[in-house]
């Protein structure tokens, strides 16, 4: 999810002093300082303090985060001193427990216990390449011009049939749902109850029919839910505003204080503002509170009984704010912990994969010591892939993967990909200007690199979309297109299913370590996959208008002969360790004399 920019609000009216004005939709007038923090109800809601108030209090009071243990676990506060402004710092605590939360969510089922019975093979992920199912965009089953659960059903076998070296199917093995809460926006990242599927797409019972029918074809599949707020017709959301002593207030970071200067993350209600660092129709929760922690923990295991395997985590980095800091704060890091404890409830793995849009450097911090995320994604992947494609030279990308091998926790590996519903770069057709060798190069460094792969739909039928409107990410598959390439072996669908069996039939390609080959020609990048039985050599011919002629010495990494995965058209084996290229080659060889050829080098 993206932060809007600033004066480009989606969702109403800013104020000339750049924060909303909930009831007016009009600029506020001035507030002066001294209405500041003090007040009987300033201590009810919680602590992040609107910029302003940070500014007023200066000198005098400032800010500092006290760990404060009410009896609930490790529970981080931060909040104003000031001798002039005492403020409380518990919580108003109406709430007792999240079974009460069914007064307030009609959909809501009370407390959800693990359902210990389900089991998952361990690091099952490790193994798996992920297709992202935009639901809007995706299969639209009854002709209103969106997406639904139906349409996904529709076409599971598009994906992965459940046969053996299917022709047919793409042969993914694991899926990632975008969010299918009721909601008000198309994405759904508004959620107005995470209990009900948006009416539009189907229900619960479809939804679970899903899951049921990817997981006999074989797929794995993740729920996507941004942990960080709700949509502000969330019923917790309504309650939470009615009142400064309502039964959910401290669901929501409230203050009593308006923000002076302006900030365009507080708004103004009838009872206080509110914090909502994405929009104003999206409050941030307050994961302050132990209960918004425990909610999310229970949403998880809802969806995790349901079958779910995983989930991909929106927006990871605001949880919670302290201070000035409102991104990847400790309290933040901790929250995650929690989260993950609740995935380490089950038998085998449940996989979360977290948004953490930032630096490597922000995002690595996200693994924790292995007990966070159980992955994020890169997001200088596609940037790295395009860089080395348009220079002709492996170093970008040799260097997002080698940072990765030396600094995340031993045993993790980044989520990579392309192109994504955001805007985290064009989709490939547009980005390589409908060049075919550039995009088969990108769709193989995607597809065959350590890391876990996932595909963006339409990817794979080269649908086009300029970055920088999010609807032009988010358009319908073409499914016509995608019929017609299902039956052409030179298809970029074809490439995308061969690089797919290439990956899933080499255990050394799905999980094995990640080494740089020098190959004597900078232009043709080159990496070996190990695993302790499996050696297998990806080369890639960078220069997209040249052939190359190269003489491996690969005596000191293959004792033998090596054997084409994907290769030549009618070639055995390489002979004499002597191979020539032609312009954006991809040749994947193995040392196992077993190892099957997927396919040809297309023709280009
Ligand atoms: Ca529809
Ligand atoms: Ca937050």
């Amino acid at each position: 999810m993206i932060r809007p920019r600033r004066g480009a609000s989606h969702t109403g009216p800013i104020s000339s002093r750049g924060w909303f004005n909930l009831e007016e939709g009009l600029p506020l007038p001035l507030m002066n300082a001294s209405h500041g923090v003090s007040g009987s109800g300033a201590g009810r809601s919680r602590n992040v303090a609107p910029p302003n108030d940070r500014r007023q209090n200066g000198g005098r009071s400032g800010f500092v985060s006290v760990i404060a243990g009410l009896g609930l676990g490790l529970f981080l506060v931060a909040l104003p001193v000031s001798a002039a402004d005492p403020v409380k710092a518990e919580l108003t605590g109406r709430v007792k427990s999240i079974a009460e939360l069914k007064q307030v969510d009609p959909n809501h089922p009370g407390v959800v216990k693990v359902d210990s019975g389900l089991t998952n093979a361990a690091k099952w992920y490790q193994d798996s390449v992920f297709y992202h199912i935009w639901l809007d965009g995706f299969a639209d089953s009854d002709g209103d011009g969106h997406g639904d659960l139906r349409g996904v059903l529709n076409h599971l076998d598009y994906l992965n049939d459940g046969k053996a070296d299917s022709k047919t199917s793409l042969g993914v093995t694991a899926l990632w749902l975008s969010p299918f809460f009721d909601a008000n926006s198309t994405h759904r990242y508004d959620a107005k109850s995470y209990y009900k599927v948006d009416p539009r797409l189907g229900d619960m019972s479809l939804l679970k029919t899903v899951v049921q029918q990817a997981h006999q074809r074989g797929m794995k599949i993740l729920f996507d839910v941004v942990p960080n707020h709700s949509s502000s017709a969330h019923p917790f959301f309504l309650n939470s505003r009615s009142a400064t002593n309502a039964l959910l207030r401290d669901f929501y970071v409230w203050s009593e204080s308006p923000p002076q200067g302006g900030s365009r993350e507080w708004t103004r209600t009838e009872t206080g503002f509110y914090y909502a660092h994405f929009g104003r129709g999206m409050p941030d929760l307050n994961y302050l509170n132990p209960l918004v922690v425990e909610e999310m923990q229970n949403v998880m295991r809802f969806y995790f009984n349901l079958g779910f395997d995983g989930t991909r985590l929106d927006a990871v980095r605001y949880l919670i704010e302290e201070g000035k800091q409102t991104t990847d704060t400790q309290g933040t890091h901790r929250i995650l912990k929690e989260l993950r404890k609740t995935a380490g409830e089950y038998t085998g793995d449940r996989y979360l994969v977290g948004e953490a849009w930032a630096s490597n450097d922000l995002m690595k911090e996200y693994y924790g010591n292995g007990d966070e995320l159980t992955a994020c994604f890169n997001f200088s992947f596609p940037g790295s892939v395009a860089n080395s494609i348009e220079r002709g030279d492996g170093d970008a990308i040799d260097s997002n993967i080698s940072y990765f091998c030396q600094n995340l926790p031993r045993g993790f590996v980044p989520a990579n990909f392309l192109v994504n519903h955001d805007n985290a770069g064009s989709r490939s057709m547009t980005r390589y200007n409908k060049d075919m060798r550039k995009i088969r190069l990108a769709t193989a460094l995607n597809l065959l690199e350590w890391g876990i792969p996932y595909v963006y739909y339409g990817e794979e039928i080269g649908m086009e979309g300029q970055n920088g409107r999010d609807t032009n990410m988010r358009r319908p598959l073409l499914w016509k297109d995608a019929e017609d390439q299902g039956k052409d072996p030179e298809s970029l669908l074809s490439w995308h299913r061969n690089m797919i069996r290439a990956r899933l039939g080499s255990a050394a390609l799905r999980h094995g370590e990640y080494r740089r080959l020098e190959v004597g020609d900078h232009q043709v990048y080159a990496f070996l996959r190990t695993t302790p039985e499996q050696k297998v050599l990806c080369l890639f011919n960078l220069n997209t208008t040249d052939a190359k002629a190269l003489r491996l010495n690969l005596a000191a990494e293959f004792s033998r002969e090596v054997y084409p995965i994907v290769g030549k058209k009618g070639e055995g084996m390489p002979a004499a360790y002597q191979l020539s290229m032609v312009p954006g080659e991809v040749r994947v060889l193995s040392l196992d004399v077993e190892a099957k050829k997927v396919c040809d080098t297309p023709e280009h």
